[in-house]
């Protein structure tokens, strides 16, 4: 068993892995190796790690567009969820999934899709299935406070809660839904509240103080796994990055996030202040995670392009279509 100081440096550096990860892809983006949307999780590190460290393999994990860390975080070599983003053939879906559609069944990740607020009723049938075969796996669901307006978030509160299923609702509020700020689309921005209205544990946090998130989050998965049915938790961040390149929000609160709230700074001051790490230690952290996410680059970029003949292959899972 890790001590608290240990897995606050794993966790450390597995904010760093996300980050370097993510700000790798915009580079990549920009020069345009990488194709499609990306929608990033810079700035929600703190978030994705904590959810990654209390999950188990074997815990469904249902990611949102921002959670590309949490892909590999929850078990996929990191090189394969990379070449995956590049579209390569030796990406976790063979290029095929991408940032939204990556899924990988060897480690319970469910994926994404393109339609915000479906995957959290997906969620319930997975739980439902773990909870009639006596599992005490749960299914965590990834979900924006602008996802959290859709008709299908209230259903799935809703039965989750009723039957008792076994559901991680982490709902990262990071304040706005492409550029409508939270409130304005919300009866109010304090989204926990609605969960609370469907009578199950419900609670927000600090999402960009790592050890906060950790232990908020420790605490909803023990009360799951005692089968005692859904949580949800709000974890108040800010995303780096609109839905769309550039920059729609004042400069004061962009300073504010960027700055003076930034999870990764918290932890890096908090860690040095309890002399849990170094300055030397921090920078020789950032050079390996540096290194490893480059090489994941590099795997990436060396990986041949998915074959055209195979494009209509693993489409369904054990279905062949047949073609007349
Ligand atoms: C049903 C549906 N409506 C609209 C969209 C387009 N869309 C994609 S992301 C997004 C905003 C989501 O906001 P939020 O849930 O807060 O996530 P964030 O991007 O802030 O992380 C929208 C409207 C969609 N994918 N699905
Ligand atoms: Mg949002």
């Amino acid at each position: 068993m890790m001590d608290r100081s240990e897995l606050y440096l794993k966790m450390y550096r597995d904010m760093l892995r996300v980050r370097k990860f993510e700000q790798a892809l915009e580079r990549e983006f920009k020069l345009g190796n990488v194709p499609g949307m990306l929608h990033t999780g810079i700035g929600q590190e703190a978030t994705m790690v904590a959810v990654a460290h209390s999950l188990r393999t074997k815990d469904g994990l249902f990611p949102d567009h921002r959670s590309h860390g949490l892909l590999f975080l929850k078990g996929t070599p990191g090189e394969r969820i990379m070449a995956e983003l590049f579209g390569k053939a030796t990406g976790v879906c063979s290029g095929k999934g991408g940032s939204l559609h990556s899924a990988d069944k060897s480690v319970n990740n469910f994926g994404d899709n393109a339609v915000e607020g479906s995957f959290m009723v997906t969620a319930l049938g997975v739980a439902l299935g773990w909870q009639m075969q006596g599992s005490d796996a749960l299914a965590a669901v990834m979900l924006g406070d602008g996802t959290a307006g859709e008709g299908a978030w209230h259903e799935s509160l809703n039965l989750a809660a009723a039957w008792k299923l076994p559901v991680l609702y982490c709902c990262v509020n990071n304040g706005y839904a492409i550029s409508t700020p939270v409130g304005k689309s919300h009866a109010t921005g304090d989204l926990y509240k609605f969960a609370a209205a469907y009578d199950m544990p419900s609670v927000q946090v600090d999402g960009n103080d790592l050890m906060a998130v950790y232990e908020v989050t420790q605490k909803a998965v023990e009360h799951i796994r005692a089968g005692k049915g859904p949580y949800f938790i709000e974890y108040i961040t800010w995303r780096w990055q609109g839905l769309f390149m550039g920059e729609f929000r004042d400069k004061e609160e962009v300073r504010y996030w960027k700055e003076v709230h930034e999870p990764i700074k918290l932890a890096d001051e908090d860690m040095l202040q309890k002399g849990i790490a170094t300055i030397e230690l921090l920078k020789q952290i950032e050079n390996e995670v540096q290194e490893e996410i480059e090489s994941w680059v590099t795997f990436a970029k060396q990986s041949p392009d998915p074959d055209p003949a195979k494009a209509t292959g693993n489409v369904y899972v054990g279905w062949e279509v047949e073609t007349r």
